[in-house]
């Protein structure tokens, strides 16, 4: 399947974004780690890189991989994107400087604090009745029953109509695959059903007083940035913001139900929940990789690529790679694990990391306290997603302590 040759670029045929390897990456990963820094995906006429040292660097170099042009397989610079493009993700300095200042105050963790005790209240309830019921869906009861009663009340959205926001979610993610595959064309049937009413979502009078949306528009009164970006800035929390949490608390609970003895030494110190959801990022990355585009004729290793070439970055590759882990393929929450780029690296590291960890420790911290073991009741269920990598059902059952 696979060749390198001595007269080229190290060359896969693999296609990342197939059924088969959305399911179960790993092996690929392996293989295109080990073909070199950097390889040619035939396919699509793209390059790729999984070893963490050059995805680290390509993600701190923003001067030569630019988002401008798209984090998908698209070019914003030859082609028109699928909607207006986001004004942080798909941004370079300068615009992406003023634009991540505004979320950055947003969702920095001195404005999280005070949402911390309506969180916890709702997690301890949360696991009270799961316990009642003893088996438990793990991904629809806890995974997505949770950020799904946080997040939207933290924004300040409506009530009405948030059955919108996971296939506006779906849609966002799948949107960065290839555009001719069955995943982006549905994704683009789903945008245009919901689109219209998370834009609406986005106006300043549709925000309850006090969320992190109403915040957003603090930020035009201070003449940072006018009201047309703001509403831009409160789509990409609408965008980015709970899917990413579903599938990386989901992934957390998965690594928890297979691994018995690491569930046992959380349930014995739940002080550990914030280390664990690292580990459980690091392990199950729920973002798989995304795209940059170069802005120059750069080389890495003996590769050369020339200007305006797509790259995309495997982001659960880097963070399995035997040359930056000790035992990359072992689930171990008390391991040290900065420098995973789960959430990315440099000037896009995620800008909402700090409430995607507060949502899972409150929630893995209560589980801890309550939940004894968590065993597996059924096959789980993987989400076929371009761009995150999770699941949709994880049948498990539960027993308190
Ligand atoms: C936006 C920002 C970030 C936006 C994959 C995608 C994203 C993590 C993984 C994402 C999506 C959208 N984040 O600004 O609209």
């Amino acid at each position: 399947m696979t060749t390198a040759t001595h007269t080229g670029p190290p060359v896969s045929h693999l296609d990342p974004f197939c059924d088969e390897l959305i399911l179960e990456p790993y092996a690929m990963h392996a293989e295109l780690r080990d073909l070199g820094p950097v390889v040619r995906l035939e396919k699509y006429g793209v390059w790729a890189m999984a070893r963490h040292v050059d995805v680290y660097a390509m993600l701190n170099d923003w001067e030569t991989y630019c988002s401008s042009a798209g984090v998908g397989f698209g070019n914003f610079h030859t082609e028109k994107p699928w909607r207006p493009p986001s004004l942080i993700l798909e941004a370079d300095p300068p615009l992406h400087t003023r634009t991540r200042a505004v979320l950055s105050r947003v969702l920095s963790s001195s404005a999280l604090r005070r949402m911390r005790e309506m969180f916890e209240t709702r997690a301890a309830a949360l696991v009270e009745r799961l316990l009642e019921r003893g088996r438990i869906d793990a991904m629809v009861d806890c995974a997505n029953a949770f950020p799904l009663e946080v997040f939207p009340d933290a924004v300040g959205l409506t009530k009405n109509g948030r059955e919108n926001l996971a296939p506006y979610g779906n849609a966002v993610f799948n949107a960065d695959g290839p555009p001719d595959g069955a995943l982006f064309q549905s994704a683009m049937k789903d945008a245009a059903r919901v689109g219209p009413w998370i834009l609406a979502q986005c106006r300043r009078d549709a925000l309850a007083p006090g969320g992190l949306g109403a915040d957003v528009y603090t930020s035009v009164d201070s003449g940072e940035i006018d009201a047309d970006e703001a509403a831009l800035l409160v789509r990409s929390l609408l965008s980015a913001g709970l899917d990413t949490t579903v599938q990386g608390i989901g992934n957390a609970l998965y690594c928890f139900v297979n691994h018995p003895a690491q569930w046992a030494l959380l349930h014995a110190n739940p002080a550990l929940a914030r280390a664990a959801f690292e580990e459980a990022l690091r392990y199950e990355s729920p973002v798989t990789a995304f795209f940059r585009t170069t802005t120059r004729e750069v080389t890495v290793g003996d590769v050369t690529m020339g200007p305006e070439e797509k790259v995309l970055a495997f982001f659960g590759a880097a963070n399995r790679d035997p040359r930056m882990w000790n035992d990359p393929d072992v689930f171990d929450i008390t391991r040290k694990v900065s420098k995973n780029v789960a959430f990315g690296a440099g000037i896009h590291f995620c800008v909402g990391a700090m409430l995607a960890r507060l949502e899972a420790e409150v929630l893995l911290t209560a589980m801890a306290r309550r939940i004894k073991t968590i065993e597996p009741a059924g096959e789980p269920v993987r989400l076929l997603n371009n761009a995150l990598r999770g699941l949709t059902s994880l049948p498990v059952t539960v027993t308190a302590s």
